[in-house]
C-alpha cells in the first residue's frame, strides 16, 4: 500500500489550504475543505476496512453514505496542514445514513472534523444532484467579499451583477452567480441546511459578514470561483466610494456570453 501523503489528492489538499492561508483568507482556524475521494483512490493509500474512531455527525444525508472525505479538522489552522498534515487532517468515511463518520486516517491528536462538517456534507449532496462530477466544497474569510457585505445590497441579484461588472471574466467563471445568506449563527445545521439549498442554484454562497462558500469539480475550481469573486470584490471596495464613471454593460455581458459560450443566470440581465 503507497503511503497516503504521497497522494496527489493529498498534495494537492496541503499545497490548497497554504495557497488560502497565504490569501489572508483563512486567519487562525478559519475556513475549512471537503474533498470527496473515491474507494478506488483510498484503496491505494490505506485500509478502508480499518476504523480508527466512529464519529458522530449529528445530521442525516442518506444521499452520502458510503462516501469518503478528506476534510479539514475543527479548531485546525490552515496555516499548519503543510507542517502536520495528519493532525490537522482526517479523510471519513460516511455511514448509517450520515449520522457517523468512520475515521480511517489523521486527526491523529484526537481531533475531528471541522465544526461546519453539516454545512459541507448538505452541500455537497445539493451540488452532487445539480452536477454529480463535484468533488469539493471550500469555506473561507476572503477580506473584500466579507467587506462588500457591510456596505452593499445583500439582494443576490444586485450583488452578483456588482461582481460581474468589476471584471471582464468574472460572468464567464461565475454566470450562474453568487447566492447570499443572511448573517446566521455558523456551525449548526440550520446553516447548513440555509447553505445546501442556495447551492441549488449557484456554486457560491455568501455567508454575510462571514465568509464564502465555494463548491466544485476539483480544488481548483472551487480555488478559482473564490480568487475571481474576491478578486471582483477587492476592485469593488476600491471604487464604492468614487463617482462610477464607467461600468460593464448588459450589452457587453452578452457578448461575453456568446464569445465564452455561457448563459448568464436567468433574468439577471437585462
Ligand atoms: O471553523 O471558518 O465557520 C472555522 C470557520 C467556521
Ligand atoms: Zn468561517
Amino acid at each position: 500500500m503507497k503511503d497516503i501523503l504521497t497522494a496527489p489528492f493529498l498534495i494537492e489538499m496541503v499545497r490548497t489550504t497554504t495557497n488560502m492561508y497565504d490569501h489572508g483568507w483563512d486567519e487562525r482556524n478559519g475556513g475549512n475543505i471537503s474533498l470527496m475521494l473515491s474507494e478506488e483512490e483510498v484503496a491505494e493509500y490505506g485500509d478502508v476496512k480499518r476504523v480508527l474512531r466512529t464519529i458522530p455527525t449529528g445530521f442525516n444525508a442518506p444521499e452520502l453514505d458510503g462516501k469518503y472525505f478528506l476534510v479539514t479538522g475543527t479548531g485546525k489552522y490552515f496555516k499548519n496542514v503543510q507542517y502536520a498534515p495528519d493532525v490537522n487532517l482526517g479523510l471519513v468515511k460516511i455511514v448509517d445514513g450520515g449520522a457517523n463518520a468512520q475515521l480511517l486516517w489523521g486527526f491523529t491528536d484526537g481531533g475531528k472534523f471541522t465544526s461546519e462538517f453539516p454545512a459541507h456534507m448538505m452541500s455537497h449532496a445539493a451540488r452532487l444532484a445539480v452536477n454529480p462530477a463535484n468533488r469539493v466544497v471550500m469555506h473561507c474569510h476572503p477580506t473584500n467579499l466579507l467587506a462588500m457585505t457591510y456596505v452593499h445590497s445583500l439582494d443576490e441579484k444586485a450583488f452578483t451583477r456588482t461582481l460581474w461588472q468589476m471584471c471582464t471574466e468574472c460572468i464567464v467563471v461565475f454566470p450562474d452567480g453568487v447566492n447570499v445568506l443572511p448573517w446566521m449563527l455558523c456551525g449548526t445545521n440550520e446553516i447548513g441546511e440555509a447553505t445546501a439549498e442556495k447551492m441549488k442554484t449557484a456554486r457560491l454562497v455568501v455567508w454575510s459578514q462571514h465568509g464564502l462558500y465555494g463548491a466544485g469539480v476539483d480544488l481548483d475550481e472551487a480555488f478559482g470561483l473564490i480568487e475571481t469573486a474576491e478578486k471582483a470584490a477587492e476592485i469593488y471596495m476600491k471604487i464604492a466610494h468614487l463617482p462610477l464613471v464607467n461600468t460593464i454593460t448588459d450589452d457587453q455581458m452578452h457578448l461575453l456570453e456568446g464569445r465564452f459560450g455561457v448563459k448568464a443566470r436567468e433574468g439577471y440581465l437585462s
